[in-house]
């Protein structure tokens, strides 16, 4: 057994007790109620998820195991002259809360290795899609294809199923997953957007110099993608994205198609989506309003008027939690900042503009609760400088992150036997027999 499924196996089973002392003795201490407009409104703040992996504060943003973005670049191994840390320290620290030594993190890049090898029906099941499919119909796709082989749907079947070690089988079948999105990525995009042009992985590079290797970009990109990958892992579990996943495992239906539907959410433009709206918004906000012309704060303005008055949100502003500017958003501004050209570019003066512009707007526009940006306002363009322009390909690329979250989270989740997921539904004339008279709690 790695050490990290041995790291793994020893905490899951520490954990095991917090848990099942929690659901014994302290099982019936409320820690929230519920408003009718909770209710109707998206269960916006019910608490009623658990998850070690991720936590975010409205004010502070994200905290992976309990550190910030900053402390977490810090804090893990970095890759070879690079400030950014693998993206495999990364998932042995997303799983364990452990900042892993150099031993373990050489053993995990050799184990990636071995389970990033994608399956050929794969390629076969994407190229038969048409070429004109979005790419994350394809990246979703591709991961549900991968079902057949289910480490956790054979265990399963198998008539040995055993509840106390079905972890394991989800361990396995998510390492897998997060080992070869990024190789299924790569593949759509070549097969998409560089006329099938197909590169093989290069074993002796990680994850983040691998995909920049795939999808034929400079050694630079590798950091970009390390940086992205890591950005976009896990935002606690109430997100689309992760509670899909998470509650599809719930009824053990394996990683697979736990994923693969977490990316059909993912896929939503006031989700993950919204990073190619953003670079969807400026392309034609340049076309409409400035035919090249230099763009000015006043034109900015109009144009986010002009969208709010159609009815349409600003994509990349705004969030159901945060109640400030995404710290994701402010790491990906300062490797813009910090990068020689990048700081000068056109398209990055855009974007800074838009955010001295847009809070305002939305605060005089008066609904949007959060004013400030998301990491969606600001990834496209570092693609877009690096010559990433396939901007519907953006999403595929926040999914190939997602999955290191989502992943971590559902082993969990079946480490600690975490039940079927069903929350209770009420009609509305029970709401409006409360809201007549209020149930005394
Ligand atoms: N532009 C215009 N209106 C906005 C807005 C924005 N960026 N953000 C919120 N609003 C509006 C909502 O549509 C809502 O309007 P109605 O009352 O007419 O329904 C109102 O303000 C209140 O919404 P909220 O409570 O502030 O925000 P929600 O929790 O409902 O939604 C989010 C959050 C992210 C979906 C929303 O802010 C939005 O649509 N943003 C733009 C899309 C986007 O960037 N999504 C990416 C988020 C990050 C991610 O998941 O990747």
């Amino acid at each position: 057994m790695s050490q990290l499924k041995q790291t793994l196996a020893k905490k899951i089973a520490e954990h095991s007790v917090r848990t099942q002392r929690l659901l014994k003795e302290f099982g019936n201490v409320v820690i929230d109620k519920v408003t009718i407009s909770q209710a109707i409104g998206g269960m916006r703040d019910i608490k009623a998820l658990v998850t070690d992996i991720s936590y975010l504060d409205p004010f502070e943003g994200i905290r992976f195991r309990g550190k910030t973005i900053p402390e977490t670049f810090e804090a893990l191994p970095k890759a070879p002259g690079s400030k950014y840390p693998t993206v495999e320290a990364f998932w042995y620290f997303l799983l364990t809360g452990d900042i892993p030594t150099k031993e373990q993190v050489d053993e995990v890049l050799k184990e990636w290795k071995v389970r990033q090898v994608v399956p050929s029906y794969v390629w076969d099941a994407i190229r038969a899609l048409p070429r004109d499919s979005h790419p994350m119909v394809m990246l979703s796709t591709g991961i549900l294809t991968m079902q057949k082989d289910s480490k956790f749907a054979k265990f399963y079947s198998s008539g040995n199923f055993n509840k106390k070690v079905a972890w394991e089988y989800v361990y396995e079948d998510a390492y897998d997953l997060v080992a070869r999105i990024p190789i299924i990525a790569a593949f759509i995009y070549n097969l998409k957007y560089r006329g099938d042009f197909q590169v093989a992985p290069d074993p002796s590079l990680d994850m983040g110099a691998n995909f920049a290797h795939m999808i034929g970009q400079c050694k630079e990109y590798a950091d970009v993608a390390r940086m992205y990958f890591i950005l976009h892992s896990d935002h606690e579990s109430g997100n689309v994205s992760a509670h899909t996943t998470h509650l599809v495992h719930s009824a053990l239906s394996d990683p697979y198609y736990a994923y693969s539907a977490g990316l059909n959410g993912l896929a939503g433009p006031l989700h993950g989506l919204a990073n190619q709206e953003v670079l969807d918004w400026i392309i034609k906000f340049e076309e409409k309003y400035l035919k090249g012309a230099e763009p000015t704060k006043e034109l900015i303005e109009k144009a986010l008027w002009d969208t709010l008055n159609s009815g349409q949100v600003i994509p990349g502003y705004g969030h159901a939690v945060l109640r400030k500017t995404d710290p994701r958003y402010t790491a990906q501004r300062n490797f813009c900042l910090e990068t020689p050209g990048l700081k000068d570019d056109p398209l990055f003066k855009v974007v800074s503009m838009i955010y001295e512009v847009a809070p305002d707007v939305l605060m005089k526009h008066g609904k949007a609760k959060n004013p400030w940006p998301n990491v969606d306002a600001q990834s496209g363009v570092i693609q877009w400088y690096y010559g990433v322009r396939e901007w519907d390909f953006y999403t595929v690329l926040f999914g190939v992150g997602r999955a290191l979250g989502c992943m971590a989270n559902i082993t969990w989740d079946r480490g600690l036997g975490y039940p079927i997921e069903r929350p209770k539904s009420v009609t509305t004339d029970m709401l409006e027999q409360w809201a007549a008279n209020p149930p005394q709690l």
